[in-house]
């Protein structure tokens, strides 16, 4: 029997989770779901409702992203992800899912958070305070290709479904911008095997 997978698309977590388990070679009953509409099914075994989540054969339900990466890679890690500076990787970490993605929702969905901005606007006080996260990384990435080193871990695969979607919310002021390594870190990431593999389009699951 194989895990099952309630899994979104474009959701950077789900992204991050897919990663991992694709690495690790483990096959999963992918059960693509739409954030609006929950399935029931998913709701019952994981009520705080956010994807991704992994179910077990033996029924234990992972419903966290970094913990969904660390089971798979405590399966199999051909790649070596969990290696490298461990406080380092925490603190990346926790800047990413903390001050970075509060940031980003902000830049990027002004009109969820301020009552005077228009659907689509985005936020640039916000913009530039996810910045900060990005000039981080960037110091990293001046001294290697990936942040811990010569190769991909656990750290740029869990980081770099975020700064997609801080890159794509104004392309323009992207490619523009004074983080050059960064630009080219993500975009390998974006043009990997890896990355391809996991955003293969799944048909939405009926319960
Ligand atoms: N801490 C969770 C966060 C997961 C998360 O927030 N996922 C979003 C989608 S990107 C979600 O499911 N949100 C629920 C919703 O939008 O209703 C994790 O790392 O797995």
């Amino acid at each position: 029997m194989k895990p099952i997978l309630y899994s979104f698309r474009r959701c950077p977590y789900a992204m991050r989770g897919r990663m991992a388990l694709h690495i690790a070679s483990i096959e999963t009953e992918h059960r693509e779901i739409l954030l609006r509409d929950k399935p029931k099914a998913m709701l019952d075994v994981s009520p705080k409702g956010t994807v991704p989540v992994l179910i077990l054969p033996n029924g234990d339900v992972i419903d966290e992203s970094l913990d969904v990466m660390h089971w798979a890679l405590g399966q199999n890690d051909p790649e070596n992800w969990l290696a490298g500076d461990e406080s380092l990787s925490k603190s990346l970490l926790s800047e990413n899912d903390g001050d970075f993605k509060f940031n980003l929702d902000r830049y990027k969905y002004a009109s969820r958070y301020d009552a005077d901005a228009k659907r689509g606007d985005t936020n640039p006080e916000h913009q530039r305070a996810a910045e900060k996260f990005i000039q981080t990384l960037e110091t990293q990435l001046t001294k290697s290709p990936y942040l811990l080193g010569e190769y991909r871990t656990l750290t740029d695969i869990a980081i770099f479904p975020f700064i997609r979607q801080f890159a794509n919310t104004d392309k323009t002021s992207w490619e523009n911008n004074d983080y050059p390594n960064t630009r080219n870190w993500l975009a390998r990431h974006l043009s990997s095997d890896l990355f391809q593999a996991i955003m293969v389009k799944h048909p939405l699951w009926a319960e």
